[in-house]
């Protein structure tokens, strides 16, 4: 049986069925979010990425109530750099590249402490955590075969940042057919005006490759469907 629920959104209303719908958390890692660590090191103010923290733990715990499958991403690369093409190593500040020693360990390198995820979102015990060497959560990575294997077929994205991994992973999944809503205040940017435009884009134009709505809104989605209201029900033939 499919049972169809409505979220408030922009561009409209956004339908997802509870049973083929996931959490997708992206790169909520201490190296972008840690006062002191390598996003704060390019000269970012990191508190503007540490708003999305709270309403963001709101959000999954509702999730893991509804028992709405959660994936994390991280990005990241090999300790020997072998899965960082030589484009992204070379960019930006010659003193902290990826793979450079920094407050946190060796700068997005897998298995430094810096490139975990936040104590406060740490994946729970069974949740799929994917690591990304690029700015999609669906490039050189097994996150198409886990939606698959789970018959997900709609994305709730959060994460950081919005015009980055978070854009770049909606579009990815968007080319690839699934629905994304994307959860305003559970995605956050290091650039204020990225961070309003960026949503704008998303929904603009009949919701171009996705939804936006607030993660109250979302919530108050979940805790209907888990009442087992739907605004529809059917049955496959
Ligand atoms: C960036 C990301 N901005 N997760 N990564 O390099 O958005």
């Amino acid at each position: 049986m499919t049972a169809v629920h409505e979220i408030p959104a922009q561009p409209g209303p956004f339908t997802f069925d509870p049973h083929t719908v996931a959490l997708l958390v992206i790169d909520m890692q201490r190296d972008f979010l840690l006062p002191g660590g390598f996003g704060e090191s390019l000269g970012n103010d990191v508190a503007l990425l540490r708003t999305v923290i709270d309403p963001l733990a709101g959000l999954l715990a509702a999730a893991r109530e509804c028992g709405i499958p959660v994936i994390h991403t991280r990005e990241g690369h090999l300790p020997d750099l072998s899965d960082c093409p030589p484009a992204k190593l070379l960019r930006g500040n010659p003193s902290q590249r990826i793979g450079d020693p920094g407050r946190f360990g060796r700068i997005l390198i897998r298995g430094e402490y810096g490139h975990d995820i936040i104590d406060e979102l740490a994946p729970a015990p069974g949740e799929v955590v994917i690591d990304k060497p690029g700015k999609g959560a669906f490039y050189a990575t097994e996150l198409e075969a886990v939606l698959n294997d789970n018959e997900i077929q709609t994305l709730f994205v959060t994460g950081v940042t919005t015009e980055v991994c978070v854009h770049t992973t909606v579009r990815e999944a968007n080319d690839r057919g699934y629905e994304c809503l994307v959860v305003s205040d559970c995605v956050g940017s290091y650039f204020p005006e990225f961070q309003r435009v960026g949503l704008e884009m998303i929904a603009a134009q009949g919701g171009i490759f996705g939804w936006v709505a607030p993660s109250a809104t979302v919530i108050g989605a979940l805790s209907t469907a888990a009442s087992n209201t739907p605004v529809s029900s059917t049955t496959p033939a």
